[in-house]
């Protein structure tokens, strides 16, 4: 029994390979630009590389809720971060395979001159706000304002309450939250890092709608916004 290393598709950073195992006899019948073929028809689905960033008051969760959904673990002695910190999931869906580049920034006033840097380049945008802190609501509200005026038109935006597992602290009711959220044209959702409640949600709900918001026919695209000067704005296609 051998296994192939098949290369489907290259799009610059992001190759998809598919291992396939066969047995001898089914190698010796098996004409590699047929499997080749057939795995490609299996495959084409959508290839879509985009840049998530999460932004927030310090102390609200973000750090939580990207380790909590690529580590599966939770620690209730999170670190602070420093500056941002940088993950890549890959995510599967029937309609498309998403990359994701996610950047986690500090919600530190210190860094906040660092923030557009993030966001500028981004098709989506996480706020976190911590429900047990109405000055994290605040927070969160001034980061939407700034989404707002600065960033991307098209910059896909989700309002995210987190720490719903400490209902007995809230401070913000999911209706005040939900609210902002509508009158805002952002998604909105309450989550749980340490419970994991609404946190596979979350990333799934967003891969969808990148999936969704892409261009049908392409495969290794590409969702980062292009600078102003190309002419060209959010979705490009490489
Ligand atoms: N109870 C509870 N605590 C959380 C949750 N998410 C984060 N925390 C805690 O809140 C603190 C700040 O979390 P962190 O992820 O560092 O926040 P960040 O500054 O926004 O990245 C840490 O002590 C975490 O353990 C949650 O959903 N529930
Ligand atoms: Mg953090």
């Amino acid at each position: 029994m051998t296994v192939q290393q098949t290369m489907i598709e290259e799009e610059e950073d992001f190759v998809v390979v598919v291992a396939v195992v066969m047995t001898e006899a089914e190698e010796g019948m098996m004409d590699r630009g047929i499997l080749i073929k057939a795995l490609m028809a299996k495959t084409r689905n959508k290839n879509i590389q985009a840049k998530l960033v999460f932004l927030g008051d310090m102390g609200a969760g973000k750090t939580s809720l990207v380790s909590r959904f690529v580590r599966g673990q939770f620690s209730d002695f999170q670190e602070s971060t420093i500056g941002a910190a940088f993950f890549t999931q890959v995510l599967s869906l029937n309609e498309a395979t998403i990359k994701l580049d996610i950047w986690d920034t500090a919600g530190q006033e210190r860094y906040h001159s660092l923030a557009p840097m993030y966001y500028r380049g981004a098709a989506a945008a996480v706020v976190v706000y911590d429900l047990t802190s109405s000055e994290s609501f605040e927070r969160a509200k001034k980061w939407v304002q700034e989404l707002q005026r600065q960033g991307n038109p098209n910059l896909m935006k989700f309002l995210v309450a987190n720490k719903v597992d400490l209902e007995e602290k809230r401070k913000v009711g999911n209706e005040e939250g939900e609210l902002y959220a509508k009158e805002n044209g952002l998604n909105f959702l309450e989550t749980s890092a340490k419970t994991a409640h609404n946190v596979n949600e979350l990333f799934y709900e967003i891969a969808k709608k990148l999936a969704k918001a892409a261009p049908s026919r392409h495969t290794g695209m590409k969702l980062h916004s292009r600078p102003q000067e190309t002419g060209r704005r959010f979705f490009c296609c490489s």
